[in-house]
């Protein structure tokens, strides 16, 4: 299920809706979809995951909101993924419900025993490499990685400045996965940039 997560981006948009690039990262393979959106209302949020959704759905691929539990609630998606400065995880469970997926952002292990305690399902681990796409990332080694996979047992994913050429630098982290933006979202053949 998180073999190859993908984190929407609609800056590298180029006039094509964002259902249209995520379909095309399905096709390549992509196996997990987060919706990650800062700069729409919620009702702008609401439609665009109702789109998106449908999509996920069609391939049974499951679909993740960032942050945002309304929208989460309102388009019933597969889970929601947070990060240390939104809402408590423990209180996002609260407000999901047991069987929902809740994703949480760990920077270090002590993050990470934290948010499993407080009901994660994964967590996603980083920025293992310098990125553009996030503002203000801290990074995290491959050894804290290791840390994280070894001693707090959920799935973990690694995130940030993720690509083609360096993804194999984490093969030897026990990870569940990899979550990539920009290395899908921004090449100009989207479903071959996630087959690669
Ligand atoms: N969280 C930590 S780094 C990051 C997020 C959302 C951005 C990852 O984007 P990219 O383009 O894969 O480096
Ligand atoms: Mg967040």
């Amino acid at each position: 299920m998180l073999e190859l997560y993908l984190v929407s981006d609609r800056s590298w948009l180029n006039d094509r809706p964002l259902e249209e690039d995520i379909e095309q990262a399905i096709l390549g393979g992509v196996t997990m979809v987060q919706l990650r959106e800062k700069n729409l209302t919620d009702e702008e949020f609401t439609i665009q995951a109702k789109k998106v959704k449908t999509i996920c759905s069609k391939y049974h691929i499951p679909f993740i909101i960032n942050d945002n539990v309304a929208v989460a609630l309102a388009v019933d998606s597969d889970g929601i993924h947070i990060g240390q400065d939104d809402l408590p995880a423990s209180l996002v469970r609260q407000k999901i419900g047991p069987d929902k997926i809740l994703g949480v952002s760990a920077h270090n292990l002590d993050e990470a025993i934290a948010a499993k305690k407080a009901g994660a399902t994964y967590l996603g681990a980083g920025a293992m490499f310098s990125t553009t796409t996030k503002d203000n990332t801290t990074n995290l080694s491959i050894e804290q990685l290791q840390a994280i996979t070894k001693n707090v047992d959920i799935p973990v994913v690694a995130i940030g400045g993720i690509n083609y050429d360096n993804c194999l630098s984490l093969k030897n982290c026990n990870l569940a996965g990899i979550a990539v933006v920009s290395a899908i979202m921004a090449a100009t053949n989207i479903s071959e940039a996630a087959a690669n």
